[in-house]
């Protein structure tokens, strides 16, 4: 498999978790997000929406991480990153899209240059901003927990789900943007066990070829 990925870029960060996971090995592009290198015409030409990841099965191309994430499910189904019963399922999904669909997607460079561009905020107020819309999904994640799983190693069951990959990258960049995490403790419970896991520890950011001083 061959993946466009950035050391930083948390949709990437979830899809090098679930490779990890289920033990498929990849080969890695590096597009540099500091630089713009996802607005060049040959990365739009592959990915017309101008993001990471993009991943390639073979000459198949898959893009968006959740979508990514439920095709190796699909393809690849053991070891499993779902819970088996439906309504999990489904719990393990929405746990999931509070981060990719809600909190994430308020984070990343595009909007984070359209406000210091178009709407001329200084890096402070960025800031803020940053820090609400992750503070917010870390408060809904640590209530859901409190109600489902108050003492799990996971956020379902005895195994990762994707509910547990997504867990760390809203707790990455909360961590990155300087957030207090410390009101979250069934969150970050979870995200220290994760990290024992070489599948995400391995797949973390810092561990990346390209972060800064390796
Ligand atoms: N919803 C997309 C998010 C894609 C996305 O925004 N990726 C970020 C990196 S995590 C990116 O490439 N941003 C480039 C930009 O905003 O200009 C997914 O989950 O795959």
């Amino acid at each position: 498999m061959k993946l466009y990925t950035y050391w930083r870029s948390q949709a990437t960060f979830r899809v090098r978790i679930a490779l990890n996971i289920k033990g498929l090995a990849r080969e890695d592009v590096v597009i540099n997000l500091d630089r713009g290198d996802q607005l060049s015409p040959d990365y739009k030409a592959q990915n017309p929406q101008a993001v990471l990841p993009t991943l390639y099965d073979g000459d198949a191309k898959l893009f968006q991480s959740l979508a990514i994430l439920e095709y190796l499910e699909e393809k690849y189904p053991n070891p499993p990153i779902l819970p088996k019963d439906i309504l999990a399922r489904a719990w393990t999904r929405g746990f999931a899209l509070i981060n990719i669909a809600d909190s994430h997607p308020l984070i990343v460079p595009r909007i984070r240059n359209y406000l210091a561009n178009e709407l001329k905020l200084d890096e402070a107020q960025r800031n803020a901003w940053i820090q609400h819309w992750l503070v917010a999904g870390l408060q809904a994640m640590e209530q859901l927990l409190v109600d489902k799983n108050p003492t799990g190693k996971f956020c379902h069951g005895d195994t990762p789900t994707v509910a547990d990959i997504c867990l760390m990258t809203q707790v990455t960049p909360a961590q990155l943007f300087k957030a207090d995490t410390t009101p979250y403790p069934r969150v970050m419970r979870i995200y220290d066990h994760c990290m024992t896991i070489a599948a995400f520890a391995d797949a973390h950011p810092r561990q990346q070829p390209d972060f800064p001083g390796h």
